[in-house]
């Protein structure tokens, strides 16, 4: 996944041409769109492959599951042309293992370390540092971790190494893109903020701005 601007646009619009002209709109100042479940639900899966004639896509399923079942979705996804995969980390070795493995060096897996929204204090902060340990020793490429607390950012980036850090958080849930960069952040990960504005090309252009103005 290319490193221009650090920034991924969470595109949760649920109308399907919507979202593709969105991301025709903001394509040069994003370095992937990243889709969940609501997109993908309205869409269809088709969606995966659309998206990627444009952009890198990262696949937010969030997978939480058996081995086999894990390897099942990050292979349909690598086949779509997804260019990473998100999964839970709390599942465990070894299903962790089969979502690297399933995504073969094709894709990049991602690990959820601690969620940006309040709830994610209640469990998924507690064992962050694990699952991030877990994520490098099973061969995980990068990490989620909450941009609306930079100073978790800096935790998961000292286990990590070089590998990657995207942080949702940024716009409507109250985080701040420099802030989460400066902490130790490779990308921004930015929904509302950009895909309800006005104009979303412009906001998505100073979200650019300002990370550049703290690398
Ligand atoms: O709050 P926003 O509209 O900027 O969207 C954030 C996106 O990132 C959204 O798709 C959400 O599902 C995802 N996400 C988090 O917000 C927090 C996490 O810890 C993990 C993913």
């Amino acid at each position: 996944m290319k490193r221009e601007t650090g920034v991924v646009l969470a595109l949760d619009e649920t109308d399907p041409e919507k979202a593709l002209a969105i991301v025709r709109d903001v394509s040069p100042y994003i370095d992937a769109v990243k889709i969940n479940w609501p997109l993908v639900l309205s869409a269809g899966p088709d969606m995966i492959n659309r998206l990627s004639e444009v952009t890198d896509v990262i696949c937010d399923f969030k997978v939480a599951d058996i081995p086999n079942t894990v390897r099942l979705i990050v292979e349909n996804c690598v086949s779509r042309g997804a260019a990473a995969v998100i999964v839970h980390a709390f599942t465990g070795d070894d299903s962790m293992r089969a979502a690297v493995e399933a995504a073969g060096g094709k894709a990049m897996i991602i690990a959820v370390t601690e969620m940006s929204h309040p709830g994610g204090k209640m469990f998924t902060a507690k064992h962050a540092e694990e699952m991030a340990r877990l994520g490098v020793e099973c061969g995980a490429d990068g990490f989620i971790a909450p941009a609306t607390r930079p100073e978790r950012i800096a935790a998961i980036r000292a286990i990590i190494g070089d590998r990657k850090i995207l942080s949702p958080g940024v716009g409507a849930q109250g985080g701040s893109a420099s802030s989460a960069i400066k902490a130790g952040a490779d990308y921004v990960i930015v929904g509302r903020a950009i895909y309800k504005a006005d104009d979303p090309k412009a906001v998505a252009k100073s979200i650019a701005d300002e990370i550049r103005t703290v690398i």
